[in-house]
């Protein structure tokens, strides 16, 4: 089998996606999420003018060489964009190769694990009141898993809470918005929203919270400790994780679980958090970290710590790399939880998927490769829209992490 053809699809239906699709002489494709919310043409350019011509020709089943030589081949190692890029490739060959043997690409990572994938739903309100009744719609839905985020008084805007009466879309086409942001009124209420929650929701409900790099290690730690009470399944990026050692500060003073990953595009930007075991749960996924060859040998280092992965799951990150997420989650023994935040029913339309939702739990089918298709005719009728993530400035202007 050979490659003979391998073009982005690069479209809008409510938010910017691109898509690699790799073309072989036996008629099988594959497709790869190469998204970068905010940057997306970076990575569609650097698939178009520096990967794609090396591609045609070689055989898609070499799929640990094709990353081989993508990654050692640039000699500029690491980055978002590179590592979006060749994930974009090395999910298509594992799509390919599926398609090929005729089975799931769960089987060809060491088959089923679990009988399900345990998945968390985005809860938000802007204030306690909301935030309460979105945790209690999506019990009713069936999740077992809800991460609850709310407006926090007198502040403008807060991370995770959507504009009035819309959905929660972080990317806003046209600048970059700017927001404010008051670390000490967030410190003060945060308790309060989970004290409240646990009241409301009772013991078993698993809640988790992402504070999004907006804290001080030491912040964080107090935040951690005050949280205890109404024990988390995670706080999610606590601090900023460029300084691994600010996570060992914390840990010298909280229990609560610590998730952090989702920014990180290598196995190394995780490296000490998982040796030292100063994390429980890595956020690093497939689209980002330079796809399931990547994270396969990212998953097995930190089964070894007793590190779990928890996949960030965003509607940035698109059905192709949910699908690809579901079939690793399903076969990894250190699975630790699936990030579920839907997509709209647009997106679903333009992305078709065997994935589905039923009591918390998220499943495939056994149809071969990822399951999932694109529908181009209807992807061209959405094209891409430049976007960008928020600013935060703290009220004295400074700015500061979003
Ligand atoms: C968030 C994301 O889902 C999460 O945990 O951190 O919404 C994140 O802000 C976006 O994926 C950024 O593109
Ligand atoms: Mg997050």
């Amino acid at each position: 089998m050979k490659i003979i053809a391998a073009r982005l699809i690069v479209c809008s239906p409510d938010r910017n996606f691109v898509t690699l699709k790799i073309e072989t002489d036996e008629g099988i494709y594959g497709l790869g999420d190469a998204t970068l919310n905010g940057r997306e043409l970076a990575v569609a350019a650097y698939l178009e003018e520096h990967v794609i011509p090396c591609l045609i020709g070689r055989d898609p089943s070499r799929i640990e060489d094709t990353w081989q030589y993508l990654y050692r081949g640039a000699y500029w190692r690491r980055g978002p964009v590179t590592m979006c890029a060749i994930a974009a490739v090395d999910v298509a060959l594992w799509d390919i190769k599926g398609k090929a043997l005729g089975t799931p690409v769960y089987n060809l990572l060491g088959g089923k694990s679990r009988d399900g994938v345990l998945v968390y739903a985005h809860a938000n309100g802007s204030n306690i009141e909301e935030a309460v009744d979105s945790v209690q719609k999506h019990v009713e839905m069936g999740y077992l898993a809800v991460r609850a985020q709310s407006g926090v008084p007198n502040v403008a805007s807060s991370y995770g809470v959507p504009k009035a009466g819309k959905s929660y879309e972080p990317a806003e086409r046209g600048l970059p918005s700017e927001s404010l942001w008051s670390t000490e009124r967030y410190l003060n209420f945060a308790p309060k929203l989970f004290e409240r929650l646990r009241s409301e929701v009772g013991e078993d409900l698993h809640l988790l919270h992402d504070v999004h790099h907006r804290l001080t290690p030491i912040e964080a730690a107090r935040l951690g400790k005050e949280l205890e009470p109404f024990h988390l399944f995670w706080l999610e990026d606590p601090t900023p994780a460029e300084n691994p050692d600010a996570f060992r500060l914390i840990r010298e003073h909280t229990l609560i679980p610590i998730a952090t990953g989702e920014v990180f595009n290598s196995f190394w930007d995780a490296h000490d958090l998982i040796r030292n075991q100063w994390i429980d749960y890595l956020r690093l996924t497939i689209v980002h970290g330079g796809g399931i060859t990547a994270l396969k040998k990212t998953a097995d280092f930190a089964a070894v710590y007793q590190v779990r992965t928890g996949f960030h799951g965003a509607t940035d990150l698109s059905p192709i790399t949910m699908a690809a997420a579901l079939h690793f989650n399903l076969a990894i023994h250190n699975f630790g939880i699936q990030e579920h935040m839907c997509h709209t029913a647009l997106t679903d339309e333009v992305f078709p998927h065997s994935y589905s939702f039923d009591a918390g739990y998220m499943s495939v089918t056994d149809a071969p490769g990822l399951g999932v298709d694109i529908d181009e005719e209807l992807a061209a009728r959405y094209p891409y829209q430049r976007a960008y993530l928020p600013i935060a400035r703290k009220l004295d202007g400074t700015l500061t992490d979003w």
